[in-house]
């Protein structure tokens, strides 16, 4: 046995294996849960210690998994498999910390980076997709697992508490990022406003669609299983596509420290919406359609202020690698954001294009 720890080695044999654990090590580049992977002599699996801090109400959010895989299984698409423990729980709650296991989905790959433009576009078909097989999956069942993710004025006022508070004594050393948000406040209220007063549809979506929340085919590169589904919750369309432009339709990693390599790519925002729109054409309204790039601007916005508030707070929500990690992502996010106002005439063309090209209205 070879282990990096073991007390996960102990977890891990809490739950229903088949075969003997031979190694567990770290994997993955989530920032939120603790994933590592676990390799029996029989087959692999996927072990992660739920983060507590930012999932307050475990029980719930391990009834939604268990609700959205069964609901995608009985559709007939590849899902998350939850392995139970041994005395046939969902999940591990001990002293301390909650785990879970699941099935390793094999021959897939994830990308950080869009490898090209039909990958992405591939993924807009399957984040499009989601959003299809959800359309008739009963809201009213799934707790809300984290409440305000996408309320991008509560989380302007998370930012401006941080700021008030500058606990660490950063804020001297980012006023420029710091203003770029401060300077933006009036584009925040506009997709909580359009589901206040009716005119966005609310509906059930993934709240977190990263690229690599998405397994793809090792050989075909085809979209195998959307996973990551600890935020599937009642939303706006427009969370999904914008969070999946903000991450995707950029040159460079989310944390790449050099700007110069960070750049908007209006051409990945339009394989990127090919692939989405392709899907959901029948059920997109034009309101919707014509906030898709509002929509990608806000999603890196709110992003960019996360990060940013949580630098300032002293790191404790988003797992980071060095100090700086936080700020260096804010950094990247107010770039793409520059280049997406500089696009933001080509890309509501692209989108009336694609639309078209859809069939959509
Ligand atoms: P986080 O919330 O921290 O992002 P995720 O649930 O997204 O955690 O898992 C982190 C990473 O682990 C994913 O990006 C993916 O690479 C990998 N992963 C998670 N579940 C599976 C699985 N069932 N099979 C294969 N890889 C997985
Ligand atoms: C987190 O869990 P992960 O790493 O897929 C975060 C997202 C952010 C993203 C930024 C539950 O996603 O909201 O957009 O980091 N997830 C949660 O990379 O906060
Ligand atoms: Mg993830």
């Amino acid at each position: 046995m070879t282990g990096i720890d073991a007390t996960v080695t102990d977890i891990a044999s809490c739950f229903a294996l088949e075969g003997t654990l031979e190694s567990i090590e770290p994997y993955g580049d989530g920032h939120i849960n603790t994933t590592y992977l676990a390799t029996t002599n029989r087959r692999r699996y996927i072990l992660q210690r739920m983060n507590t801090e930012v999932f307050a109400d475990i029980a719930s959010l391990m009834r939604n998994i268990e609700l959205v895989t069964d609901f995608l299984r009985a559709k007939g698409q590849e899902t998350l498999d939850l392995v139970p423990t041994k005395n046939g729980e969902p999940y591990l709650q001990t002293a301390k910390c909650a785990w879970r296991m699941y099935a390793f989905i094999e021959n897939t790959i994830y990308y950080s980076l869009v490898p090209d433009a039909q990958v992405f576009r591939e993924s807009g078909a399957a984040f499009g997709a989601f959003q299809n097989t959800l359309a008739d999956f009963d809201a009213s069942r799934l707790t809300e697992t984290i409440a305000h993710f996408h309320d991008t004025p509560k989380r302007f006022l998370d930012f401006r508490a941080a700021l008030d508070a500058d606990v660490h004594g950063r804020a001297a050393a980012c006023h420029g990022q710091i203003d770029f948000f401060l300077g933006r406040a009036a584009l925040y209220p506009v997709i909580m406003r359009g589901l206040a007063d009716g005119s966005i549809p609310l509906r059930v979506t993934h709240n977190d669609t990263k690229l690599n929340n998405i397994l793809m085919d090792a050989k075909t590169h085809k979209a195998r299983a959307i996973i990551d589904l600890d935020t599937v919750m009642p939303g706006s369309m427009l969370f999904d596509f914008g969070d999946s432009i903000r991450f995707g339709a950029s040159s460079a990693l989310e944390d790449e420290q050099d700007l110069d390599r960070v750049h908007f790519s209006s051409e990945l925002f339009r394989s990127y919406a090919q692939g989405f729109v392709g899907q959901v054409h029948a059920s997109i309204t034009a309101r919707e359609a014509e906030l898709l790039p509002t929509g990608a601007m806000l999603m890196t916005l709110e992003c960019g202020m996360r990060f940013l508030t949580d630098y300032l707070a002293g790191d404790t929500y988003f797992a980071i690698k060095y100090p700086a990690h936080n700020l260096v992502r804010a950094r990247t996010q107010i770039k793409l954001v520059q280049e997406m106002e500089a696009a933001s005439s080509e890309t509501d063309a692209i989108v009336n294009e694609v639309m078209e090209e859809a069939g959509g209205r």
